[in-house]
């Protein structure tokens, strides 16, 4: 029993260390535009004025233009680490006209600036990595494509632990093994 507790100690210890180093995700406020579109900026934005607002729509965010755009200040990004980020949309069902630009600017700048063709009514879930150039803030802007009508949904960006992480982590993990059968063999 007590060599249980132990392993159990040790593996809660390796848990926490491996979500201590996940923990530096960059939090996407109200990324799932759960009652409306707090945290996002809908005006224009330093470098591309003039743009249109974004309508909220049950649970998602909903761009009726090309010109429709929605932006968030990411902070905190770390120059030269991986991260991932994702979002899901959708054209809209009747028109299946529609799609999603993606933009990313600001201090850390490493753009893919990409256009994804929407499907009717179907969300699909994009996901990607980048590398953040420099330390600091990012712009993670969506617009709408030309003659879009879209729904965005779904928006995170968490920073991809590097391998040495899942070294220790398996380390961590063997080493918690060992113990436990060189306990049981003390045991014995
Ligand atoms: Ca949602």
């Amino acid at each position: 029993m007590q060599t249980f507790k132990h392993t159990l100690g040790a593996l809660a210890l390796a848990a926490l260390a491996f979500t201590g180093t996940a923990a530096q995700a960059q939090a996407v406020n109200n990324g799932t535009f759960d009652s409306d579109l707090s945290g996002w900026t809908t005006g224009p934005l330093p470098g591309s004025p003039g743009l249109t607002d974004v309508d909220w729509l049950a649970g998602t965010a909903l761009f009726n233009a090309g010109t429709d755009r929605l932006a968030q200040v990411i902070s905190g990004l770390v120059a030269g680490t991986q991260y991932s980020y994702s979002f899901s949309y959708a054209s809209n069902a009747a028109t299946s006209v529609g799609g999603i630009r993606l933009n990313f600017g600001g201090a850390a700048y490493n753009p893919p600036i990409e256009t994804f063709a929407g499907t009717a009514g179907k969300l699909v879930t994009i996901t990607d990595t980048f590398f953040a150039t420099g330390s600091g803030n990012l712009i993670m802007a969506f617009r709408g494509a030309a003659g879009s009508i879209a729904t965005l949904d779904n928006v995170s960006i968490t920073a991809v632990p590097e391998p040495e992480t899942y070294a220790m982590l398996l380390a961590g993990l063997g080493a918690v093994g060992f113990m436990s059968r060189r306990r049981k063999n003390l045991g014995a």
